[in-house]
């Protein structure tokens, strides 16, 4: 059973084995942490970027980590808030499951996640934060990674992920 951890810091300032990138489907850089992770990694990421052939909604791509500190970069991409019938909630758990399972492939023993589809994506704090703690927390039981940590930038997505971690007594 890997730990749940949150922390307030850019991420990718994090020196853990890999980091989640909340990309989009041409996996071709944008705003908010992917453009962040694009910046900091460097042109190489992008031109690594290009051959994958892009993402579906859901899904996860590994990618290397080029000028950042851990070893692989994860690009998932969340679904868009379109009312909360479209799937969003599947969609959203799958990029959890999906990312861990391509972090414990890699062999990964820490992993770090953004909160994938909360920013331009409009998917609501609140319910982001639910589906982030419980599909997190049951899909790395049966990994060998050991820690994952919840990485936010704005206090309402901090305070959100620390109520779903107590609701599931995760809070250590
Ligand atoms: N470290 C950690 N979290 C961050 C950072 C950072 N450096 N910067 C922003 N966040 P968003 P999405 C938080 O919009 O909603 C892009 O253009 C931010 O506060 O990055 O999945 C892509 O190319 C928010 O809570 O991702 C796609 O087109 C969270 O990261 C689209 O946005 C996610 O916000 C994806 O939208």
């Amino acid at each position: 059973m890997a730990n749940v951890e949150l922390t307030r810091q850019s991420i990718v300032e994090l020196e853990v084995d890999a980091i989640v990138n909340a990309a989009n489907r041409r996996m071709l850089g944008g705003g908010g942490v992917d453009g962040v992770i694009h910046r900091a990694a460097g042109p190489g990421l992008l031109e690594e970027c290009r051959l994958a052939g892009g993402c579906e909604t859901g899904d996860a791509k590994v990618t290397g980590a080029h000028d950042l500190p851990c070893r692989w970069i994860i690009h998932t991409v969340g679904p868009m808030w379109r009312g909360g019938d479209n799937g969003e909630a599947d969609l959203l758990q799958s990029c959890y499951r999906r990312s861990i399972a391509e972090a414990d492939a890699l062999g990964a023993k820490t992993l770090a996640f953004p909160a994938i589809s909360t920013g331009a994506y409009g998917f609501p704090v609140e319910a982001a934060a639910r589906i982030a703690v419980q599909t997190v927390a049951q899909a790395a039981q049966a990994t060998r990674l050991e820690t994952i940590f919840l990485v936010t930038f704005d206090k309402r997505n901090h305070s959100a992920l620390k109520q779903a971690l107590r609701r599931e007594e995760l809070l250590g």
